[in-house]
């Protein structure tokens, strides 16, 4: 449907891509140029990039659950209203980039519809469950840590739209970030009881946030022709081995252990060599098999009805507006 029309947009009458505008489209890639929404692309470069900015629109969106079902029970009135701001900035996150998408042709319906129908994948780091106040602080500082390990080279992205979208997210990831690690730090100078927390915490996030950077280079589908057309300026086995090396001394400076026996300093190449994740589980959670799947798109199927007045409303607005201008 939405793709055969893509696809035509993007062809030569003769369902051909011109070959000088692919030699152009490469040529500006190649020198930094912005690729902007009314721009002529190749249509694999659009349906790559609607698929990355939708998963990440959909993980923004889902990736509010885990941490919204702490809201009511923050410890403290100070630390729910950071939590709240926290949960909507996410969501926040979520429409800059369903706009973002839109932007290459794709309408906000087809996007909610396949990730409601499950032909859109979101990130499998949301399908793990948050057990104590502690894996508040766990998420933000690992999982929004390794957002923005991921995000901060998608500034430099080719299109324009992704590109802008991402300075802001970014700014607002490392606040969450930081606002992680403090809870962390809290709880890791409290008690012991609450030092157990932040440790047990670590042991169950550490290998879920690792897997968030995907499968290794070699299994990896997109990534190569994603750092060609620099969507991706990084590979996910860097990203992963930067996040590791960045992450490592902040859990010893909290004085947690890092659940990995085969974690150790290389001095040699300046880089932590560290364990296998459990590629099977990871495998598991993208086939819908993880703690969580059925839960959170439960959860998100009933917030999109419960919505429907909503868009009926805007709908029967927008209409008598247009009849009011005819
Ligand atoms: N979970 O060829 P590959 C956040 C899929 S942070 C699920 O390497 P690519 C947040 C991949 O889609 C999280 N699926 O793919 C943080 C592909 O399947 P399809 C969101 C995964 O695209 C804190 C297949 O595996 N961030 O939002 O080159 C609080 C093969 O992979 C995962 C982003 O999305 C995974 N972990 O690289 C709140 C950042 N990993 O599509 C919210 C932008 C891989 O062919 N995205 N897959 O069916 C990216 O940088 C890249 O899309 C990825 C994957 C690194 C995730």
């Amino acid at each position: 449907m939405y793709s055969q029309a893509l696809d035509q947009r993007d062809e030569s009458p003769r369902g051909v891509d011109d070959a000088a505008r692919l030699a152009r489209f490469d040529e500006r890639v190649a020198a930094e140029d912005k690729i902007e929404p009314n721009d002529w692309m190749p249509a694999a470069y659009r349906k790559t990039l609607i698929r990355q900015i939708s998963q990440h629109a959909h993980s923004e969106i889902i990736g509010m659950q885990p941490e919204g079902n702490w809201l009511t029970r923050a410890p403290s009135l100070r630390r729910k209203a950071v939590l709240l701001a926290k949960v909507q900035d996410e969501a926040g996150h979520g429409l800059y980039l369903y706009a973002a998408a839109e932007t290459l042709g794709i309408t906000r319906e087809e996007l909610v519809d396949q990730l409601l129908t499950g032909k859109a994948k979101y990130s499998s780091i949301f399908n793990y469950p948050t057990l104590t106040w502690a894996d508040m602080g766990a998420i933000g500082w690992l999982v929004d840590g390794a957002a923005i390990m991921n995000q901060v080279p998608i500034c430099r992205c080719s299109y324009g739209p992704y590109a802008r979208a991402m300075v802001r997210i970014c700014k607002e990831e490392s606040f969450h970030q930081r606002q992680g690690f403090e809870i962390m730090l809290t709880l890791s100078r409290g008690t012991d009881e609450q030092k157990a927390m932040a440790q047990d915490a670590l042991d169950r996030w550490w290998w879920p946030s690792l897997m968030m950077f995907g499968p290794h280079d070699a299994s990896s589908v997109h990534g190569e022709q994603s750092m060609t057309w620099k969507i991706k300026r990084f590979s996910n086995d860097e990203l992963r081995q930067k996040f590791v090396d960045a992450t490592v001394p902040q859990a010893d400076f909290l004085g947690l252990r890092v659940p990995d026996d085969e974690l150790r300093y290389d001095a040699g190449s300046g880089h932590y060599v560290f364990g296998e994740p459990d590629w099977d589980e990871f495998a598991a959670v993208l086939r819908g098999e993880g703690p969580c799947n059925e839960q959170r798109m439960a959860h998100r199927r009933r917030a999109h009805d419960d919505g429907a007045w909503v868009r009926e409303a805007a709908e029967a607005h927008a209409a008598k507006h247009k009849a009011a201008v005819a």
